[in-house]
């Protein structure tokens, strides 16, 4: 069991402790165009930031303070400033919209903001009364960076409990309303004493780097708490696709990677003539991995991607596995200090083999802000996640599908994520998506949304042919739709509800 003294400050862990315990000329953070911040150098620029916030801005402990730009080490130094001042930092994607930044922001009450130069326009748009927004990476007089300065370094932590609110996190989940997450300083701490510490393993001497921006937990933990808990250095890119990444892997020798299972997928066109002989964990999560995926990466890279899933309520990684434990297919066994069951409706335990929901606990909960949806999440202590999984009788956990994914047509449970597999082992499938749609006779039918490979002939008997070799029947798509991409939320993640026809494609 996880144990944390009462008084706690996530940011001073993170920082001060570790340049104290690894020295200050240990590199925290690096960018693409080969700047590196030493630990020393971070602690001070993060200690000038917390002085403005404090004596400039007039921010108080529990004041919310939203996060705004791209991936860099100004934002991380500004999310570690706002938890060494106490204050509760508020991240956002830099893809929202002022109407989602305006929502974000009154749901949150959120009096301040820090945000990046480039991305300060859309903020200013959002019109939120009483906002008082602070751009960083100028050059004007009340810039941030202008600011810092005038301020001396040296920022005492403030004394905050383990659980005081460190973090609200939003979530749109894949249809919308969004739902804010709140994080206290020990659960900063218990993600990374917890999956990171047990699977990842990381060593000082490891560089991070990853897709997934700041404002996604899946990139917060990935590039900032963990790298700094362990003392490592974290490539932080602003510009992360596929294209970006793996030259950048190889540039900095990156050894623990972040990504999703669509950019593993797209890298795998791309891999010829990147060294990547420094790397040395590949973690997957913010969707479900295919074990296709899994299986082609290993044979050209010999390395055996890490799946996990994580969830904004839990903060990061609760079921995974690395190494020789890896079983592709599956997601992997409860993280060290994490338990999980699979359920039904009544949260009754289901015997192994049997689908049903997820539902798990540990150091970790889930604590919307103000929201009714609590009461669906949290049920007799555990937190249900809405994926319906599979425990296998070895302990392992294989996920089915989200709960609300199922498709039934005459009669038949079809899961989307089976079919997805197989449609993802045609040679000329990129990305793909099942969905059930209304049907007068079979209630539903499956249909199949398909990203093809740039110049692929599109042919639906070509992929009717592959999927009766491969799977049952009733469970092949009855209808093909070829699309140029696939609709995704900002953190990635499929939005099936608009390929179900209940939102615009
Ligand atoms: O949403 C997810 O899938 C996720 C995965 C890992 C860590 C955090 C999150 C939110």
């Amino acid at each position: 069991e996880l144990r944390y003294p009462a008084r706690l400050n996530c940011g001073h862990e993170l920082l001060d402790r570790t340049a104290d315990r690894f020295g200050p000329d240990r590199p925290a953070f690096r960018t693409a165009d080969g700047a590196v911040w030493s630990y020393g150098e971070l602690r001070d620029r993060v200690d000038r930031i917390a002085r403005v916030l404090t004596a400039d801005l007039g921010v108080v402990p529990g004041n919310r303070v939203l996060l705004r730009g791209p991936t860099t080490p100004w934002l991380a130094a500004c999310w570690l400033a706002v938890m060494k001042a106490g204050a509760v930092a508020v991240t956002v994607l830099a893809q929202q919209r002022p109407a989602e930044l305006a929502t974000v922001c009154s749901l949150a009450r959120v009096g301040h903001a820090l945000c990046d130069v480039r991305s300060v326009d859309d903020l200013v748009e959002a019109r939120v009364p009483g906002l008082r927004i602070t751009s960083y990476g100028g050059d004007s007089p009340d810039d941030l960076t202008t600011l810092m300065a005038a301020r001396p370094g040296a920022y005492r932590a403030v004394d905050t409990a383990a659980d005081d609110v460190a973090l609200i996190a939003f979530t749109s989940g894949t249809t919308g309303r969004p739902k804010g997450c709140m994080h206290v300083h020990r659960d900063v701490l218990a993600v990374a004493d917890t999956f990171a510490r047990h699977v990842l393993r990381p060593g000082p001497d490891d560089v991070f780097a990853g897709s997934p921006p700041l404002g996604f937990t899946f990139g917060l933990g990935g590039l900032v708490i963990f790298p700094l808990r362990a003392g490592a250095s974290a490539l932080l890119l602003e510009q992360a696709g596929p294209g970006q990444l793996l030259p950048a892997l190889a540039a900095h020798r990156v050894s623990v990677l972040f990504t999703a299972p669509t950019a593993y997928r797209l890298m795998l066109d791309a891999l010829d003539g990147h060294d990547l002989s420094a790397l040395r964990r590949c973690v997957s999560a913010g969707e479900n991995l295919p074990a296709a995926t899994w299986h082609s990466w290993y044979e050209r890279t010999g390395l055996r991607i890490i799946n996990g899933i994580g969830a904004t309520e839990l903060l990061h990684i609760f079921i995974s596995a690395s190494d020789e434990a890896v079983r592709p297919g599956t997601t992997g066994v409860p993280v060290p200090g994490w338990r999980a069951r699979v359920v039904d409706d009544d949260g009754r335990e289901l015997p192994d083999g049997e689908p049903g929901l997820l539902a798990v606990r540990g150091p970790v909960g889930c604590r919307y802000l103000a929201d009714d949806r609590q009461r669906a999440y949290v049920r007799h202590g555990w937190n249900i996640t809405g994926d319906t999984y599979v425990r296998e009788a070895d302990g392992y956990f294989r996920y089915v599908a989200r709960a609300d994914d199922m498709i039934i047509s005459s009669g038949y449970n079809i899961a989307g994520p089976e079919v997805e597999e197989a449609l993802l082992r045609h040679p000329e499938v990129v990305e793909a998506a099942v969905v059930g749609r209304q049907d007068e006779l079979r209630g539903q039918i499956v249909a199949a949304y398909v990203v093809l490979r740039p110049g692929a002939e599109r042919s639906a008997d070509a992929l009717r042919g592959h999927m009766k070799s491969q799977l049952a029947p009733h469970k092949c798509p009855r209808d093909f739709v070829f699309l140029p991409a696939l609709p995704r939320t900002a953190t990635g993640k499929l939005q099936r509800f608009r390929l179900r026809g209940t939102g615009a494609l």
